[in-house]
């Protein structure tokens, strides 16, 4: 690139740097440099890397498979020698609206459709299946199921106007390339398949382990092919495929990470939310709205409770983050000390699923680890004690898209300006320190800065597209615009906007499919993992039981058991699962006001800089980086947008951190506690009688078996969670030490206990402040758990502050 133009873009940065209005204006001009980066790497791209697999930003230089080294997998599996960035990238070309260049690649690849997938190499089933799949079934349905093109794409209209359909049979050449990987006993896929020769001249050692996304993800785009095709093969293997996996899920109800294709034996014991399992749960929710699939909706669902109960660190009313940790999946127990880069995708994944105040909160950690790094590492390790030792587990960083993904989903869902300023501040660093001759570099090691030559398919097809997206705050673009308004449309794992209804009229379908290539004992075969699935989920029965009216008539709490209890019924009381209440409504504006333009409410988080306390051992900006955080690198610091968008609060302070101890008390089997019945009391306060105890959102929990209770230890001088000073007195009013009690008489027991415990969350449920979790009398004979006079909880003798039981009738 001349020096004229890269004075130029330093020109454009510098003043873009300094304004940070977010004016209809500025929103526009980052548009347009997004689009600028974007031309940048395709045109280098095209110049030095086409055909091949991908250019080399820094050397601009074809790249593609290592065909000396089958073993090198890192490189080997997303590079079929298929020209991939073209097939990743059709869609990016629509969004940007950049014709020529479509018009071109569709010649290319209509050129070569004959010939494009019959290579002599080996490929992973599911990166090609995401990326180039993927593409083609996009760009199939872009150029077939769009019928009202706005004014401002009259050219993509010519250019559908010619389409003939190719793309789909591109796709079902692939597919059927790539079905071959699903032949196994099991129908779990092996993980690589041969282009030309299937499941030959592959060495075995590379087939021997799959990950549950990878083996359980191709159920979108390949759902879709036989939808589209009318060939029913890949829909039934993928299918096959994913109930199986979900099937042979813990008792936890968490799946592991690692699978034997063969054998469909788990080979190992570990769950979350990042890498290796990522996409099944996207895909959960995806497949639930492209296909209406409400058995798709239930597995997410079913997942996200047991990684609330289970995985979740933090996510409290009064938590500043939340984080969802690798677990042991027959346990529950922390498994691994680092979260990774690929698990920055969940908050966008919670904001389609309606947990927008979870994404706010989870997001809020990987916004904080790119303050410190300028990028998220492969692997962060969160428990780090002191600054001792690198908290960068893994140390590279390809430019991954996963953290402008969720900020883009942020956005959509809240308009607050934050979101920009994160993407102002992520374009930035792609305009200066990710910027190459030939496209975007990654980084090699982010803690010295060493560069990357590599620029993945992603980084187009994903990385800019989202960040384009995210400035198109005035809804220009067709995906936001209303050509898409009448579609049930997801943007895949690789960002392809996909969709399917049952009227799809499109191009292509096949007439030559027989479905007698799928036998009959394979359709039985469908159906019985998927009966044997219903029935293990207990054929539903939790569905019904969403309100129901409860049939209990309480007793009053009384300050003695001896005397009298007097009953209270409390009619209108409903008991609701509050799991089923937590999904039944899609949260719109996670913060409690409307984002009143220009404020960003981040703002008034009270604990926006709690992080940086809680995880000092772990956040430092590396050396070579610089450490000044009022030069912007600080987004929540940047000067230019504090002073515009912080409102009135100048005094920024966060609040005290609490010094309190938390941990888990698991009571009973840890695996029943995904069948737990749970209730959240539901009634207007008025409703019921005067002295009621119950109240509104309180919890009722008929037995304490079965538990994973989240605990706060109360000791005095400690700052609990509510920013309070603990003192003894609070502590010693907790254990039922009332006035009556005569403290010198001797055969009167009493220990003034030192410390007392609070419950935060039981099961993955969160305990509002002020809220009563409620239980029948303890009858436990173990110790663990008993009760005090009054009838409060005790959890190994220490009591509970808001545990207590109540006397039913049943209890009489
Ligand atoms: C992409 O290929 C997809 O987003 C995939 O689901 C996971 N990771 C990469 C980018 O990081």
């Amino acid at each position: 690139m001349s020096l004229l133009i890269w004075c130029h873009i330093y020109l454009v940065l510098v003043s873009a740097a300094q304004n940070a209005s977010f004016t209809p204006q500025h929103i526009r001009t980052l548009q347009n440099e997004t689009k600028s980066l974007f031309n940048h790497a395709w045109q280098s791209y095209m110049k030095f890397g086409f055909p091949a697999d991908e250019v080399l930003p820094l050397s601009c230089e074809p790249y593609g498979r290592d065909f000396n080294d089958p073993f090198n997998i890192v490189r080997n599996d997303a590079m079929g020698n298929i020209s991939s960035t073209v097939l990743d990238n059709l869609d990016t070309l629509v969004i940007m609206e950049e014709w020529d260049e479509f018009e071109n690649a569709l010649d290319y690849l209509k050129a070569s459709k004959n010939t494009l997938f019959a290579k002599d190499t080996i490929v992973q089933v599911f990166e090609t299946t995401i990326r180039s799949l993927g593409g083609l079934l996009s760009a199939h349905l872009i150029l077939s199921d769009i019928s009202q093109f706005s004014q401002r794409y009259t050219r993509l209209a010519e250019i559908a106007e010619k389409y003939d359909g190719f793309l789909l049979d591109m796709a079902y050449d692939l597919g059927k390339r790539l079905i071959p990987a699903f032949r196994t006993k099991s129908s779990i896929p092996l993980p690589r398949v041969h282009l030309n020769h299937g499941l030959k001249l592959i060495p075995p050692s590379l087939q021997i382990d799959a990950c549950t996304s990878g083996a359980g993800s191709p159920v979108l785009e390949f759902t879709l092919l036989s939808r589209l095709t009318g060939d029913p093969q890949f829909e039934y293997f993928s299918q096959v495929s994913f109930w199986k996996i979900w099937a042979s899920r813990s008792s936890l109800g968490l799946m592991p990470m690692t699978i034997d294709p063969q054998s469909a034996r788990w080979k190992d014991a570990v769950s979350g939310i990042g890498a290796s399992i990522d996409s099944f749960y996207e895909y959960a929710v995806k497949s639930s709205i492209i296909f209406n699939d409400s058995h798709m909706w239930e597995v997410f669902k079913s997942s996200y409770k047991s990684l609330l109960t289970h995985s979740v660190q933090g996510g409290g009313p009064l938590d500043a983050t939340m984080i969802f940790t690798n677990v042991g999946s027959n346990d529950g127990q922390l498994f691994t000390d680092w979260i990774d880069s690929l698990s920055a995708f969940w908050p966008g994944l919670q904001v389609l699923a309606g947990q927008l105040k979870d994404a706010v909160k989870t997001h809020l950690l990987y916004l904080r680890i790119w303050d410190y790094f300028d990028s998220i590492p492969e692997r962060w390790n969160f428990r780090l004690s002191d600054k001792s030792t690198s908290a960068v587990a893994l140390e590279w960083y390809p430019l991954r898209p996963e953290f402008i993904e969720s900020t883009y989903y942020l956005y959509r869902a809240t308009k607050d300006p934050m979101y920009l300023q994160i993407g102002s501040r992520v374009l930035k660093l792609l305009q200066t320190r990710y910027m190459a001759k030939c496209g975007l570099h990654g980084v090699q090691d982010i803690r010295t800065g060493q560069m990357q030559n590599r620029m993945e398919t992603f980084v187009m097809s994903e990385t800019l597209k989202y960040l384009y997206l995210l400035f198109d705050a005035a809804n220009e673009l067709f995906v936001h615009n209303g050509m898409l308004a009448s579609k049930s449309w997801v943007f895949s794992t690789e960002a392809h906007p996909l969709w399917f209804h049952e009227q799809l009229d499109v191009l292509g379908k096949r007439t030559d499919i027989n479905a007698t290539n799928l036998h009959a004992q394979d359709h039985f075969k469908l159906k019985e993992v998927f009966e044997k699935e219903l029935a293990l989920k207990g054929g539903q029965k939790r569905l019904g039981a969403f309100v129901k009216k409860s049939n209990i008539d309480f007793y009053r709490k009384t300050p003695n058991k001896n005397q009298n209890r007097t009953i209270i019924h409390l009619p209108a009381v409903s008991t609701v699962d509050p799991y089923e209440l937590k999904f039944a409504t899609c949260e719109v504006i996670a913060f409690d006001k409307m984002i009143e333009f220009p404020a960003s409410h981040y703002y008034e988080l009270e604990n926006l800089f709690e992080l940086d306390w809680k995880f000092q051992g772990s956040l430092s900006r590396p050396p070579y980086l610089s450490q000044n955080p009022l030069d912007g690198s600080y987004i929540e610091l940047d000067p230019d947008f504090f002073s515009l968008f912080s409102m009135s609060r100048t005094n920024l302070q966060s609040r005290r951190a609490a010094s309190t101890q938390i941990y888990d008390v698991i009571v009973g089997d840890v695996a029943g506690i995904q069948e737990k019945e749970i209730s959240i009391f539901k009634f207007k306060p008025s409703t019921a009688v005067d002295e009621a105890v119950v109240l509104e959102n309180d919890l009722w929990i008929p037995d304490l078996t079965a538990m994973r209770i989240r605990v706060e230890v109360l000791e005095a001088g400690n700052v609990d969670i509510h920013n309070n000073v603990l003192t003894q007195e609070y502590i010693d009013s907790l254990a039922d030490i009332t006035a009556d009690v005569d403290y010198q008489d001797p055969s009167y027991d009493v220990t003034k206990p030192k410390t007392a415990l609070r419950v935060t969350k039981v099961n993955g449920i969160y305990v509002n402040s002020g809220s009563i979790v409620w239980t029948h009398p303890i009858h436990d004979n173990t110790g663990a758990l008993s009760m005090t006079d009054l009838g409060r909880v005790m959890i190994e003798g220490k009591v509970v502050e808001n545990m207590m039981v109540l006397w039913t009738d049943q209890d009489s």
